[in-house]
């Protein structure tokens, strides 16, 4: 069926007539029923990849892509007058993520449908969402984010089970979102709700009743846990969605045959981070419950289950209390003592014990009774095995592996960036799009002038759309002739916005003293911080202090001008990765397990700046030295200091001029005049007393290999040619490769 029929069966009328919300809800409706024809649930074995957070982005674009139909759309709305990028400016996009972790599992469940593999993703439906962003008097402040409309991509079932809490019940009820596969077929996004769930508790801003679990349990992802109320919130969270999530996978595998015995011939469970880790003690219970004894419901569960760690940051790998577990799901308790008891007996290291001090150690439980341990880029894998689980590896070796994380190139190219994509096919032909290696073949033009013109057009022109969007949504002013450099991604002091702030600083004083840089340099920021995470908001907030002052400096601002973006999204993203000349990846080397920024930025022709750190360490193998902008100390240097544990930021302070001179304007007058002085003077008394994520000891190395990049931007022949080189490496980082890995080495789908 064409648009227009189907706006004339919904509307009796032309395209033409219709307001764009008519014609969104029209794509939305036809959409739907194109992709719930490619559903079914072949294949004996079928994946459930268990996660806290999906982070999907809008979905109208990228199925009308993935069902292979965007550009007859597309030229069927412009013969009509209208244009595809106001009708997606209608969808919301929904808030079920909040960052990487997030991201990677909606690219994941894009790339496990187009290589027609069955498997689901299953999660929670949180109405609210992270939160909504605004930026007041340079501070952020957080609201809730609703983006559940009457008419969505989800999808009622009628699927609901009562899930019990000590002393309570609540009703679940499943709703699911469609998956579409590129050219392929059609998974589900298995979102669980409560059917006693009640918006109206939440008012204009994120603060709730956090007592009333029957109503609250689904408003809010990552409720703020800076108390024990929110705390205990998230255990009634995560147990809620791994009892859905077990009781789904037992009901689908019988139905399909299994007689539970065999179910790991059935099911392969990804547990994604240890927020689903519960699943485990749930899944022996209901076994249990079935009528299968302990000892072989743990065998059974451990041959099903298997778990990804994200980071190595000790404050993320969770530890439950067990007086909350005894609270909120007294009946799981008995069975972790049990597992519990089980490797004390048969273990020596006390350090692998699940309970310990009165914690629950939810990633020991996942190593004990898991399959699999995969880390998510190569250093990270390496850092797993020889420091941070190195206990578990000695163990169990053969459980650990590396499967180096990848993005969907369906949104991160083909629809972000149609302009660059369809350059490459001119190029290439588009093979491309099913096997990403084909992106090799760009190789053969690096010396073909017009193509290197062509690429920096590209760029160009994308760099203007950036411009005229941010222009009419949040009322930038933007030099399009300038270097976009940019750095967007959670705030975390471990990913050290505060070193870009600081080197944004030194930048100002240069400029003020005379020293021009030779084109105009624009430095983007977009990101979140937890609500309850006090310096990272203090690191907002100076940046928002330096953009009033920069920006508004005539002296300055021709030269430099920083902008941070309001409500930093999935949708943000796609506009500005296209446009972005310079990639900020300069987290503290060790801590960032992979990151998957960086890979959407080479993807579409950014260079990197930054650590050896994550996967920038295979970005820079893959590209080789003179293509990539790496600086900084070793993980190795950063892991022993750690040890040693002698780090004193004070003594660098002391020793670097231009360092002091920068960290000092924090607390200036000038920054006090736009700024709040409590927040200022703590930031500035975190980094002179602590930097606990060692950004002094960088400064320097990352001051001067940004200028070397902002002087090589200059020679714009040789920058294409890197650019392209770096296009030309990106594909084994399409998360078609990881997910055939995922397959072929842990769940083994036929
Ligand atoms: O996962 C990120 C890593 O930082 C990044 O390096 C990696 O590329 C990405 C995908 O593997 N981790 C991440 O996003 N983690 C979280 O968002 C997160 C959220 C909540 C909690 C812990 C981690 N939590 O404990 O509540």
């Amino acid at each position: 069926m064409t648009l227009a029929q189907a706006i004339e069966n919904k509307y009796h009328r032309g395209i033409a007539e219709c307001s764009n919300e008519e014609i969104y809800y029209c794509l939305l409706e036809m959409t739907k029923k194109m992709a719930e024809d490619k559903i079914s649930n072949d294949g004996k074995k079928k994946l459930y990849y268990i996660s806290a957070e999906f982070l999907i982005g809008k979905l109208l674009s990228n199925n009308l892509i993935n069902l292979g139909i965007y550009e007859d759309i597309k030229k069927e709305l412009a013969d009509n007058g209208k244009a595809i990028g106001d009708i997606e400016e209608i969808e919301l996009e929904p808030s079920l993520g909040n960052g990487g972790l997030g991201r990677l599992a909606a690219c994941f469940m894009d790339s496990v449908a187009t290589l027609g593999l069955n498997g689901d993703g299953v999660g929670l439906n949180y109405h609210y969402g992270l939160f909504k962003q605004v930026f007041d008097h340079n501070l952020q402040k957080e609201t809730p984010n609703p983006w559940i409309t009457d008419e969505s991509w989800l999808t009622k079932s009628d699927i609901s089970y009562t899930v019990q809490f000590g002393g309570f019940n609540v009703q679940s009820r499943l709703y699911d979102i469609d998956v579409v596969g590129y050219n392929n077929r059609t998974n589900r996004l298995r979102l669980f709700d409560i059917e006693s769930v009640d918006e109206s508790i939440v008012g204009d801003t994120i603060d709730f009743d956090k007592d009333q679990i029957a109503k609250n349990l689904t408003l809010f992802l990552y409720p703020d846990d800076s108390d024990e109320k929110g705390r205990l919130l998230r255990v009634y969270q995560q147990y809620f969605m791994v009892s859905n999530a077990a009781r789904l996978v037992l009901d689908e595998c019988v139905a399909k045959g299994s007689n539970l015995h065999d179910l790991a011939d059935y099911a392969a469970i990804q547990i994604n981070d240890t927020h689903p880790s519960m699943v485990i003690p749930e899944l022996i219970r209901l076994l249990q419950e079935r009528g299968i004894v302990m000892d072989e419901a743990i065998e059974i569960v451990s041959k099903v289950c298997a778990y990804t760690n994200h980071t190595i940051l000790a404050e993320a790998l969770e530890k439950w209390p067990i007086y909350f577990l005894e609270k909120a799901v007294p009946q799981l308790m008995p069975i972790i003592r049990e597992l519990d008891n089980r490797v004390r007996q048969k273990v020596s290291d006390e350090s692998t014990y699940i309970i310990k001090d009165g914690l629950v150690h939810m990633a020991h439980m996942d190593i004990h009774y898991g399959y699999s341990v995969n880390g998510v880029a190569y250093l990270h894998t390496e850092i797993l095995k020889n420091t941070e689980l190195n206990n578990f590896y000695k163990l169990y070796p053969e459980r650990f592996n590396n499967k180096t994380n990848g993005i969907t190139f369906r949104r991160w190219l083909m629809a972000c960036n149609p302009e660059l994509s369809a350059m490459i096919t001119d190029l290439i032909g588009d093979g491309w799009k099913k096997d990403a290696n084909e992106l090799e073949k760009l190789a053969n033009f690096m010396d073909d002038d017009a193509v290197l013109d062509r690429l920096l057009a590209v760029k160009s022109g994308k760099k203007a759309d950036l411009k005229n969007y941010l222009k009419a949504t949040q009322g930038m002013d933007i030099d399009d002739n300038s270097i976009y450099d940019i750095q967007i991604k959670r705030l975390h002091e471990y990913k050290r916005q505060q070193m870009n702030a600081l080197y944004i600083i030194h930048k100002y004083f240069e400029i003020k003293e005379g020293k021009k840089p030779a084109r105009p340099i624009t430095l983007f920021f977009g990101a979140k911080a937890a609500p309850a995470y006090v310096i990272a908001k203090d690191i907002i907030h100076l940046i928002l202090c330096l953009q009033q002052i920069i920006n508004n400096d005539p002296e300055v601002s021709p030269y430099l001008k920083v902008f941070m973006v309001e409500n930093y999204n999935v949708t943000l993203a796609e506009k500005l990765i296209p446009a972005c000349d310079i990639s900020e990846q300069i987290s503290l080397a060790s801590k960032e397990a992979s990151g998957t920024g960086n890979m959407k930025f080479m993807l579409n022709g950014a260079l990197t700046l930054g650590t050896m750190d994550g996967a920038n360490v295979e970005i820079a193998e893959l590209v080789g030295e003179d293509n990539i902008y790496t600086f900084g100390e070793s993980s190795e240097t950063v892991i022993a200091r750690y040890e040693r544990g002698d780090y004193c930021s004070k003594d660098y302070y002391e020793k670097d001029a231009a360092l002091k001179k920068a960290v000092d304007f924090i607390v200036s007058d000038q920054v006090m005049a736009v700024g709040c002085r409590e927040n200022l003077e703590r930031l500035y008394n975190e980094l002179l007393n602590k930097d606990w994520f060692m950004t002094f000891p960088d400064f320097e190395s990352y001051v001067a290999t940004k200028e070397r990049a902002y002087a090589d931007y200059e020679d714009r022949k040789t920058w294409a040619k890197k650019v392209l080189l770096n296009i030309s490496k990106a594909g084994f980082f399409s998360s078609d490769r990881t997910i055939a890995q995922y397959n072929d080495e842990i769940w083994k789908l036929n």
